[in-house]
């Protein structure tokens, strides 16, 4: 279908602020880990700044999160020379197809959306229309690449179903045009916790500061962090998801970062309390992220940047403008 081109894995991250232990461990070191597994497959990264202006952003801070957040893609181990890294409002066919797939989503499938319902119920200044058909520009993203395979966290399950719905209704009304895209989700991680409250989802737009990791806050910061994390009364380091879902979480951090599973981090600290566990696991994540900021400052002062989007804009526009015009006569739209 696309001559030699390999298969495609793509996603996106919003540029909203500085990205979260959540975001590294659910996201980008999945990607990462994808990126040198995947041999046969290549891999589209982007920045979906569009989708950040679906809630308010401050323009200087939204400029400088795009660049901090290509600088953190690289830094967490994403390589050029496997990842195509792009910008997406700089390829305006993702706000076109995006249209055309907001007249394909029925108003009740957008409702039902739990990441609008969520984000509505946060805003104070008023509701975009956007923050409701953020879902159809989502789907446009995924669908203008033919992409395969879509590695997110567990908060976009419901979205990569609605995008594979639309892809099918396109299909069905119009003829083959959309390859149906997969999820990939990892078994564990896919939803790391608040530190203070692991009843919700560690997230980088919302208020609890204390509760959340930033991948560029201090190492002191991280670590005072990790050891102030709400556990339970039992003091004992046991993976128990339900009743005890402060340790459970941290725990997940510690089997990610260290490789070791459950079970082996439970028989490490049998007879020792939370105290001694978490003070591991500051040391752990701190020294993960060191590893990260090192290489961040490195990229960030290195004025490759711009170089990298020019590239990364350049292979997606072709891929993009190619995929837009067959949608485009398939409907009838203009003139071709
Ligand atoms: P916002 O708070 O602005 O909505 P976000 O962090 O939820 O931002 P993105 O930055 O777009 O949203 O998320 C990028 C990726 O990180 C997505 O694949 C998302 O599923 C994943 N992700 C976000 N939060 C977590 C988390 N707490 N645990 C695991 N993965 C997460
Ligand atoms: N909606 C996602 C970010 C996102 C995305 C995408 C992810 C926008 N477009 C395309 C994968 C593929 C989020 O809120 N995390």
């Amino acid at each position: 279908m696309r001559g030699k081109m390999k298969k495609i894995v793509l996603s996106g991250i919003k540029p909203t602020g500085i990205p979260t232990l959540g975001n590294y461990l659910g996201a980008l070191k999945n990607f990462v880990k994808l990126q040198n597994e995947m041999k046969d497959y290549e891999f589209f990264i982007f920045i979906a700044d569009l989708h950040a202006i679906t809630v308010p952003q401050d323009p200087k801070e939204l400029k400088q999160n795009i660049k901090n957040l290509a600088a953190i893609y690289l830094a967490a181990g994403l390589v050029p020379e496997r990842t195509t890294l792009f910008v997406q409002s700089e390829i305006n066919e993702h706000a076109a197809l995006g249209f055309v797939m907001q007249s394909i989503s029925y108003m009740g499938e957008l409702e039902r959306m739990t990441q609008y319902k969520d984000k509505m119920q946060k805003q104070v200044q008023g509701v975009s229309s956007a923050l409701f058909t953020y879902p159809s520009l989502m789907a446009a993203d995924i669908l203008l690449y033919d992409a395969e395979y879509v590695p997110v966290g567990d908060d976009q399950k419901q979205h990569l179903e609605l995008t594979r719905d639309l892809a099918i209704r396109f299909n069905n009304r119009f003829g083959e045009t959309f390859v149906v895209p997969e999820g990939l989700i990892s078994e564990k991680g896919a939803r790391i916790m608040d530190l203070q409250d692991p009843s919700k989802k560690m997230d980088k737009s919302s208020e609890g500061e204390r509760g959340c990791v930033f991948l560029l806050d201090p190492l002191s910061t991280i670590k005072k962090k990790i050891k102030s994390a709400v556990t339970d009364s039992e003091a004992q380091v046991r993976y128990d998801k339900d009743n005890k879902p402060g340790i459970s979480n941290l725990m997940t951090i510690y089997s990610l970062i260290s490789e070791l599973s459950y079970e082996e981090i439970e028989e490490k600290y049998t007879s020792r309390g939370y105290g001694d566990f978490k003070k591991d696991l500051a040391e752990l994540v701190a020294g993960e992220i060191e590893v990260v900021q090192n290489r961040y400052r490195e990229i960030i002062n290195s004025g490759k940047l711009d170089a990298l989007f020019d590239q990364g804009k350049e292979k997606a526009k072709v891929l993009a403008a190619k995929k837009l015009h067959k949608v485009y006569k398939k409907i009838g739209l203009g003139r071709y």
